[in-house]
């Protein structure tokens, strides 16, 4: 483990054991478990420490150069920093790297560019899409008018679970959205944005892609990049890209830029994290260097293993397999009455931690659900490729063949979990 996280812990230890041990066990869980969860990964010790840092003491409202507080010399730096390192990374001119989170950010372009009722088209989130695309119970949902564009739902097509371009374009020409989202939290394949563009143009709408989950593989060269035919970029921080908990917005147009700064702050938030800013500005300059595109290279590869492994254990990978860093694997054709809800639960007893996730046109609830999304962006970080991908996949086969009996499931749980063990020691913790 990163030494200085050991120092993190005792030192707080001093002044409050509850809150270190509670510490302690999250480090323990982290190094000690396989992270499959698609939208997760590990930073750096860098990019840590940048967070845990003294620039959490400071107010920053406004932007470098047009502060409301003073004091804010080296927050500039570093908030300018961030800005240059996310233009330079995904070749754009305007970078607003404020955002809280993924959420906020796509809430901020509401703000900036729609009003109350406004219509926009995105994929619904039953299907891959994410809460903030126009989920009933989220501002976007509630407050503007969502038409959902689909997925091929007939098995005998070729592009079977993948979005049905003609059919979005229907849609939006029919529907004329002021705003045309695309980009996903549980979609495997690669995104059209040319096509995206050319139908946002058709019904005079502006396209923004939202590239949360794809941001470190578009960074890393392994997506094609939404710019130039995306208006606006949102994406998290967090997951492919490796970086802090947090937000972005992306621009190539200055007058859209303007209006998105003026909705980040004052319309969305008050002040900035600048300790997050800082970390993403370290992240962003590792995602600069040439061994992120090794790993991005290495996050398709191992994600594309694992998707072959188990489709050969016979488990159906929705859409045929994946092109980027996650799967959905439908458990039905393995064994009918096995939900997501039961393999996720397994698989965390035996030390695979994995998220329940519904599969296109899913039967069941989403409580239930009758698939799981796994990714490889973490697993990919500890240094694991190819052939530990296979050793997974076996695991999840036997944990989920054996079943959840207490006589036959919980003794293959138990035997998982020490040869889980076992490969977190090879493959330690980033340091
Ligand atoms: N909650 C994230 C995910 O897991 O995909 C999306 O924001």
């Amino acid at each position: 483990m990163d030494p200085l996280a050991q120092n993190v812990v005792e030192l707080i230890r001093a002044s409050d054991p509850d809150a270190a041990r509670i510490l302690a066990a999250e480090q323990d869980r982290q190094a000690n478990t396989i992270e499959l969860i698609a939208s997760e990964n590990h930073v750096s010790a860098a990019v840590m420490h940048a967070m845990g840092s003294c620039l959490t003491n400071k107010y920053a409202e406004g932007y470098p150069g047009a502060r409301y507080y003073g004091g804010c010399e080296f927050h500039d730096q570093a908030e300018s920093l961030a800005q240059d390192r996310a233009k330079r990374l995904f070749g754009c001119q305007f970078a607003n790297v404020q955002p809280h989170s993924g959420a906020q950010a796509n809430a901020s372009v509401f703000l900036a560019l729609l009003e109350p009722g406004d219509t926009f088209a995105s994929l619904v989130l039953s299907d891959g899409g994410h809460l903030s695309h126009g989920m009933k119970l989220n501002m976007s949902g509630k407050w503007f008018r969502p038409v959902h564009y689909p997925l091929h739902y007939e098995a005998a097509h070729p592009a079977f679970e993948q979005i049905d371009y003609d059919a979005a374009e229907r849609i939006c020409v029919e529907a004329r959205p002021k705003l045309i989202m695309c980009g996903y939290s549980a979609y495997p394949r690669i995104i059209d944005f040319a096509r995206f563009r050319a139908i946002a143009d058709k019904c005079g709408a502006l396209l923004m892609a939202d590239i949360a989950h794809i941001a470190g593989l578009v960074a890393g060269g392994e997506h094609p990049s939404p710019f130039p035919h995306a208006h606006i970029v949102t994406t998290t921080t967090h997951k492919t890209l490796r970086g802090p908990r947090g937000g972005m917005i992306l621009t190539n147009d200055e007058e859209l830029s303007k209006k998105i700064n003026r909705a980040v702050f004052p319309g969305m938030q008050g002040g900035p994290l600048m300790h997050v800013i800082l970390a993403k500005a370290v992240a962003f300059g590792e995602a600069l260097q040439p061994a992120f595109k090794a790993y991005s290279r290495q996050v398709v590869a191992n994600a594309r293993a694992l998707a072959a492994a188990l489709a050969q254990r016979g488990y159906r990978i929705t859409s045929g397999g994946t092109d980027n860093h996650l799967m959905l694997v439908d458990l039905r054709p393995k064994n009918p009455n096995l939900t997501g809800l039961d393999a996720e639960s397994w698989l965390q007893q035996a030390g695979i931690v994995c998220n329940k996730n519904g599969i296109p046109q899913d039967p069941r609830p989403p409580k239930f659900t009758s698939g799981v999304r796994l990714g490889s962006p973490a697993v990919t970080t500890r240094g694991v490729r190819e052939p530990e991908m296979q050793v997974i996949a076996g695991w999840i086969d036997r944990v989920l063949t054996a079943g959840g009996d207490e006589a036959t499931g919980a003794p293959v749980r138990a035997e998982v979990r020490s040869e889980v063990r076992r490969m977190c020691e090879r493959f330690p913790m980033p340091a």
